[in-house]
């Protein structure tokens, strides 16, 4: 077994740490999962499963000091190097690989990578839907479903797995190398993790770090990115200058008409551009168009992206819950043809929401701001629109419902991370969608 004997450290206990911690465990190491939270704010089931499986767990304090031998470290994402518990493992001269390395390492199946900071979601649900459809096995995991270390560890027979990673799963490879790399759009976002933008894109342009000539680069011709050994194919639906562009509402590749955008259920240039990239990995992986135009028209959009939920009244609800940067809610803003009621507001990630003034100023009547960032979003855009600061999401739809007119649409799209108050972008998005849902007609 490739681990016999070896300690290894896994920090978080997490959906990433648990299972790390159990593919480490099938592969021999004798494993201790260490996790700064106390033990009572811990999933008991997943604590008890470890434990069931002979993981040694140390938590709280405990786990922060822990001075233990260890052969090396595996990292969960959200643990930034610069934590208490980080500081404690990064220090020490031995190696500290992510969970999406650990990962790699155990898995035999070539890998699909999409990374980006909007739509890797989208792109790598609907890809790996497509592939499906066009008889390649797969699986959508990674930052999305599960993680890789699980789908290592279950040794299904796949053709090709798909995966979404992310910033902080890149931070810390070493090996891993996708046949089929895709990078979707890069906006910034995550500055409480890092301490610039050129740094978050820098562990982002990890995806192609040991991609050689024989692997597919697929990238946003937009984009001012460095050389790629791979095969590059490029795609925009903004210039003429990618292998694939739009022309007419028609996603042409290389002169050649392949897709026409009111055959699909997905709107906006955002969805465009993941639909180009969808159709360059399966063009990589040697399917036809032909194949893969019928899966793709037939895709329905994920709830949480400008889920359309009611009309109450005239108004439009919608759940964008999703956008959890300022770019994906300036894509959301941007595809409303009608005037804006927006609830905003969520998680301080150490940006401002100065950059979004004007497009509010353009497209928005009225803003209720809720979370960590509302005051400082309200003096952001003070004197371009209306403000409210809402004390929690059910006053302000509550606010929204009292403001918005006929002709009008209420968009929840927070432009930041949900962490603040809820459990994650879901668990916001399915409380939006339950209270507009008990509004009354
Ligand atoms: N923890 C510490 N010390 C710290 C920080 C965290 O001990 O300093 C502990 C927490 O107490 C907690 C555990 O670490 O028990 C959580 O680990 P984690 O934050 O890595 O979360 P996981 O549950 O393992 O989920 C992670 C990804 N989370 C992050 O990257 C923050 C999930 O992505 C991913 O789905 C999952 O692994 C499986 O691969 C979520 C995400 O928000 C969806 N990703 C970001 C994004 O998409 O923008 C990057």
């Amino acid at each position: 077994m490739r681990y016999s004997n070896q300690n290894v450290a896994v920090l978080g206990a997490g959906l990433s740490g648990a299972s790390a911690a159990l593919l480490l465990r099938s592969e021999g190491a004798n494993v201790t999962v260490l996790d700064s939270a106390e033990e009572k704010k811990l999933l008991r089931s997943t604590l008890d499963n470890l434990r069931g499986q002979a993981v040694r767990v140390i938590c709280g304090a405990d786990a922060d000091r822990n001075g233990d031998k260890y052969d090396f470290i595996v990292a969960s994402p959200g643990i930034d190097p610069g934590s208490a518990l980080g500081r404690n493992f990064w220090s020490r001269q031995i190696e500290v690989i992510g969970e999406l390395e650990l990962g790699w390492r155990s898995c035999e199946t070539p890998v699909i990578a999409i990374t980006g900071t909007n739509g890797k979601t989208t792109t790598t649900e609907m890809l790996a839907q497509m592939l499906n459809q066009c008889g390649q096995k797969t699986i959508a995991c990674g930052n999305i479903g599960k993680p890789l270390s699980e789908v290592a560890r279950e040794k299904i027979k796949y053709d090709v797995l798909t995966v979404e990673v992310s910033s902080f799963q890149l931070e810390t490879i070493r090996t891993f190398r996708p046949s089929i790399a895709l990078w979707l759009n890069f906006a910034p976002d995550h500055l409480d993790r890092y301490r610039s933008v050129g740094e978050y894109r820098a562990a982002k342009l990890r995806i192609f770090e040991n991609q050689n000539a024989g692997d597919v680069a697929i990238v946003n011709a937009s984009e001012n990115l460095p050389e790629v050994r791979g095969r590059r194919i490029s795609f925009s639906a903004y210039t003429n200058r990618g292998d694939f562009r739009l022309s007419e509402g028609v996603i042409i590749f290389q002169n050649q008409p392949v897709l026409r955008m009111s055959e699909t259920k997905l709107r906006g240039s955002h969805n465009i551009e993941n639909l180009m990239a969808t159709l360059a990995a399966g063009h990589a992986r040697g399917l036809s168009f032909k194949q893969m135009v019928p899966s793709l028209s037939a895709y329905e959009p994920q709830p949480h992206r400008c889920e359309f939920v009611r009309q109450i009244g005239g108004v439009d609800y919608i759940n964008d819950s999703k956008a959890t940067n300022l770019d994906a809610m300036e894509k959301a803003l941007q595809a409303q043809s009608k005037p804006v009621v927006l609830i905003a507001g969520g998680k301080d990630k150490g940006f401002n929401y100065q950059p979004m003034r004007e497009l509010v100023k353009e497209k928005v009547r009225a803003t209720i701001l809720i979370g960590e960032m509302a005051k400082q979003i309200a003096r952001d855009w003070d004197g371009a629109v209306k403000t409210e600061i809402a004390t929690s999401l059910a006053d302000a739809v509550e606010r929204a419902h009292a403001t918005a007119q006929s002709g009008e649409v209420v968009l929840f799209s927070p432009g930041t991370s949900s962490f603040d108050m809820f459990k994650s972008y879901v668990d916001r998005g399915d409380q939006f969608r339950a209270l507009v849902q008990a509004l009354p007609q």
